[in-house]
């Protein structure tokens, strides 16, 4: 017997368990989920077919700061217009996800800068978006057999960052998308074929149980992350080359 395998193994039957037990709105578990039953009862899905298009729709989430809002440069802006005598990290040399760790390293009290910049009001509402970001997520929500939604974690402090993940959601990309946004301090725990996200390693609670989070993770490439190792997973580049297209398409022949 090959015990090597066994870790994966369990792992892929804790998944469908949760797939099945834990997410009952999900119609991709291994048999239909109650809504699924139920969709069946009020006549929302009539048959087998239907089921089965229901269950090969791709499910996408999008990360938002570094994927489709450009948090570093508007820190970047915003620091030095607040603190101009004071030493910054310009876009070519930033090296980790945390800006405060690589402030910290340059000077211990430059950490309450960094952090004065995006606590403050009106930060997150003023972000500039990613090029190209709003016309793929755009072309994305109308594909078919495609759900989108936005996928981000608040600040701890969240005073500010939350209501203004949603004015920033309403104003780029409509009303209809603040019904898409999921705002949670645990991705894994979000069901989805495909997370893309600048985070090289997204943590929470599905990652550290003996289970793997529903989605791949396909890194999107960000000033922070363009020299990290992330460990043979995908990368997006940008949003403006088109290669996401081939990319998704990629990922709905293996759902
Ligand atoms: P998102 O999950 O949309 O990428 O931490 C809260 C949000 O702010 C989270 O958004 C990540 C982003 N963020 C950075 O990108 N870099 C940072 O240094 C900090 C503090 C936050
Ligand atoms: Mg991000």
């Amino acid at each position: 017997m090959n015990f090597g395998r066994a870790p994966c193994i369990i792992s892929r039957t804790f998944r469908l368990l949760g797939n099945a037990q834990l997410v009952s709105g999900s119609t991709w578990g291994r048999f239909p989920s109650t809504s699924v039953i139920m969709a069946r009862r009020t006549g929302k899905i009539r048959g087998y077919s239907d089921f089965c298009r229901e269950r090969n729709r791709l499910r996408v989430l999008l990360d938002m700061d570094m994927v489709l809002a450009d948090f570093e440069e508007h820190f970047l802006t915003k620091y030095r217009e607040t603190y101009p005598d004071a030493p910054y990290v310009k876009a070519e040399d930033r090296d980790g996800f945390w800006l405060r760790d690589q402030y910290e390293k340059i000077s211990p009290n430059l950490k309450d800068k960094v952090q004065s910049i995006y606590e403050a009001e009106f930060f997150f509402r003023d972000l500039p978006e990613i090029p190209g970001a709003i016309e793929a997520a755009q072309e994305i929500n109308k594909m078919e057999d495609v759900d989108v939604f936005i996928c981000t974690s608040p600040l701890v402090q969240y005073k500010y960052c939350v209501k203004e993940k949603f004015e920033w959601v309403e104003q780029h990309l409509g009303m209809e998308w603040v019904e898409k946004l999921i705002i949670t301090r645990d991705k894994t725990m979000v069901q989805g074929h495909v997370l893309i996200d600048d985070k090289p390693k997204i943590k929470g609670k599905v990652i550290c149980c003996l289970s793997i989070p529903s989605w791949k993770h396909v890194v999107f490439t960000a000033c922070h992350n363009r020299r990290t190792n992330i460990h043979g997973r995908r990368r997006l580049d940008n949003w403006t080359d088109g290669s996401w297209r081939n990319l998704l398409e990629d990922i709905r022949k293996h759902i």
